[in-house]
This record gives structure tokens, sequence and C-alpha cells, in this order.
């Protein structure tokens, strides 16, 4: 197996080769690692971003007036200014630092649905989502009396493009999608998908969670209303990631917690609002994870990311046509296109077993519905095994992952 075949200059090896080195967890651990939509492994240089933060910064963010304050401060509005940069946003106020994907989802559903939707709207969201991107919707149309609607998925693991458009209309007030999808892989179709559901006077929420550690995001190409994402998927930290969205809508939404740092002046009967993007970010903030998820903006600017990618879509052919041939084993979501993600069932094993037999193997995978029930009922499986694998994944993973399910479909 060779991954770099079509990358083989000489200064991209070495460059895919050095990558490894970066990530202690790779670098020194023997369990072969493709659990990667999970979360990913983090390099060395956010590792440093954070101790060096506690060690040498630490203080609270924006109102203090001593210069370790100003340092957090500044360190964390850089870390802003990289996101911003990342997605390529207008202005550093569109970027709002959550907890997460589920966490920038549920701001969106709770400010703006919650000000925008009422009894007779519809909202639109697909087969393929994560809980994530079903539940905040699913709790806001019981709230609002909308009605939520999910697009079917071909048999190929695709959003039916013609089921969407026929189910967008002028009810139709927001549509909610993600870029790629966790339990397939497949890469959706997001730009055709915005501009139609724009013509329609609808606005669009793209959940990036498994793209922005992939591929190259700009929001102002795609023209999404609202681009949501986690830290942890893309090389970051835990528990930090951000919300995007278009300035005339988040202006004219309102606060979703109340604090401090959101607040501009407080009487015992009215609050007036700070500015965007504190209005949104109550309380002190992730400062640490925050300026980490800077440090993996820097480090995923460091490589060059077209190559990564082409790398990444020939590490996933070659473990598709691998175990497409192994007895018994069938690929579930076979889209042209995907990134990063293959899951699989075998006939007559249940995936957990699997998983086991391919733990104890030290190859990590993840098995199960992958949060994304609606679409294993619609495929009438109880779940499937996942291998998803990242930029430093290489051919010797795909050598052990394919003899240890060679090994493990032999038990069966
Ligand atoms: N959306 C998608 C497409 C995801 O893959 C995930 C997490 C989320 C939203 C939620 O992200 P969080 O960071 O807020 O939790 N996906 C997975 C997964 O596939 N396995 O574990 C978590």
């Amino acid at each position: 197996m060779d991954a770099l075949t079509d990358i083989a200059d000489e200064s991209s090896v070495a460059a895919l080769s050095k990558i490894r080195a970066d990530f202690p967890l790779i670098a020194g651990n023997e369990q072969v690692y493709l659990d990667n939509a999970a979360t990913t492994q983090k390099p060395q240089a956010v590792i440093d971003a954070l101790s060096n933060y506690y060690a040498r910064d630490n203080a609270n963010v924006h109102r203090a007036a001593h210069k370790l304050a100003g340092r957090a401060t500044e360190s964390y509005e850089n870390s802003r200014e990289s996101l911003r940069r990342f997605i390529n946003a207008e202005s550093r106020e569109q970027i709002i630092f959550t907890a997460g994907t589920t966490e920038s989802i549920n701001l969106v559903a709770q400010s703006w649905g919650q000000t925008n939707l009422q009894s007779g709207d519809e909202i639109i969201i697909t087969l393929l989502e994560h809980h994530s991107n079903i539940v905040p919707w699913q709790l806001l149309a019981q709230r609002t009396g909308a009605t939520l609607l999910a697009c079917n998925v071909t048999p190929e693991g695709e959003i039916d493009l013609a089921d969407y458009h026929a189910k967008l209309s002028t009810r139709t007030k927001l549509v909610s999608v993600g870029h790629v999808s966790n339990a397939l892989g497949t890469i959706n179709p997001v730009a055709e998908m915005i501009s139609a559901a724009h013509d329609k006077g609808a606005v669009v929420l793209v959940d990036g969670a498994q793209s922005v550690g992939h591929m190259a995001v700009d929001v102002q190409a795609l023209d999404a209303d609202f681009y949501a994402f986690s830290g942890h998927k893309m090389f970051g930290p835990t528990g930090i990631g951000v919300l995007y969205g278009k300035l005339e809508l988040l202006n004219a939404m309102p606060p979703w917690q109340g604090g401090g740092e959101m607040i501009e002046t407080v009487t015992i009967e009215h609050t007036t609002f700070n500015s965007l993007p504190y209005k949104f970010e109550a309380g002190t903030p992730n400062i640490a994870d925050a300026i980490g998820l800077g440090a993996a903006v820097q480090y995923i600017e460091s490589i060059d990311r077209s190559m990564v990618q082409q790398y990444e879509d020939n590490l996933l052919r070659l473990a598709t046509s691998a175990i497409a041939q192994l007895p018994g084993v069938r690929v579930i979501g076979t889209s042209a296109h995907k990134s990063g993600v293959l899951s699989f069932v075998v006939d007559g094993a249940h995936p957990g077993d699997i998983g086991t037999l391919l733990d104890q193997q030290d190859v990590a995978v993840r098995v199960g519905h992958h949060c994304a029930m609606p679409l294993m009922q619609h495929l009438e499986l109880p779940g499937t095994v996942r291998a998803s694998f990242s930029l430093y994944n290489n051919t010797d993973d795909l050598d052990r992952f394919v003899a240890a399910l060679t090994k493990a479909l032999s038990f069966l």
C-alpha cells in the first residue's frame, strides 16, 4: 500500500512523515489510532500553548488593569483572529467562542430560533445528522410549534437532493446540515444546498464538526449563515469551539445566557448588552482552550492542506478497497465524495464484537450508532464499525488495521 503515490515529490513525503513526530500520543504509541472522528490527537505545539498559558500568562481576560490580564487578553483575542482567518470570516466579531459544535448549535436554536420561528414554519435537516444537529431543533420545534423535516439519504449515503428540493419551500425558515457526515464520511453539497435555501429566504447552519480538521473551509465562499465546529476534532483542546454567524443575524439575535462579560450596563431593572462577540460569551470564558485552539489553527496553517487532503483521500481509498475484499465485509457509505471515515459492517457479527477484537490487537476504532440513530434506523443497522483517519495515520496503520480485521474475521 502506498498512500504517497499521488503526491510523491520528496518534500511532500518528508513533510508527511514529520507530522507523526509532532503528536506525542501517536509517535509514542503502539496503538493504531483510527478514532479521529470522535477526537483527534494533539500536536506538541497545542500542548505547549496550554501549559505555557497556565505557567506564564494565567489571568482573567478583558477586565483587570494589570499586565498579566493584558497578556491573557491579547492571546485570547489573537486566537479569535486566527480562527477568523482560518474560516475566512469577514470580521472577528463573528467568531463566538463556545464549548463546541453542540453548544454552538444550541445557541442558534435558543437565540435565533426562539426569536424567529413560529407555528407553521419548517426546519429542514437530513437523516445523516449527528444527534446534536437533530435534538436542539426538535426541542425548538416543540417550543415554537414549528415542524422538523428530515431529508432522505440515498443508498450510497448521500443526501437525496431531489427530496431536499421538494421539501424546501417558503415555509422553510432554517436548514441545518452537516458538512461531512460523522457516521459515513459523505461530503455534502452544502454550497448548493445553501444557495437553494437562500432562494426560498431560509437561513442555513452548517455543522462543520467533521470538516474543519480535513479541508479548507471558507464561510464567505459557502455563503453559510452560521457555521459551527469543535476544537477537539481539529487538533485543539476539548471544551472549546466556535460559532460563526453573519453579522446582521448575530446583531439581531438576543443573548442566550446572562452574566458577566455579555453586559454593557446593569441596573436592577434593566441590562444593556455588550457588542459582538461578547454578547454571546457570558462569564469567564474558556481562555486556555481558546488559546490552545489558536495554536491548533497555526499548526494546521503550517502544513500544506491540499497535500494533506490528497494524502488522506488516498488513505481512505486504500483502506476501503482493502477491506471491501474481505469476506462478509460491507462498506456503508459509498459516495464518491467522502472524507476521513470508513464505516462498515460484517455479516453475522455485531459491530461491538468486531470493535473488541480489533482493540485486543491494539487497533482503536469506534462502534455503534455514532450519535446518528435516525440514520442507523433508516439503514436498518444496529450500528457500524467506524475507522476514521487523520493526517498522522500512515500505511503501516492501514496494514495493521487490515491484518487485525482479517484475524478478527477468522474468529467468527
Ligand atoms: N456534529 C458532528 C457531525 C459530529 O461528528 C459531532 C461529534 C458533533 C456534531 C458534536 O460535537 P461536540 O464536539 O460538540 O461533541 N461527533 C462524534 C463522533 O462521531 N464520535 O464522537 C463524537
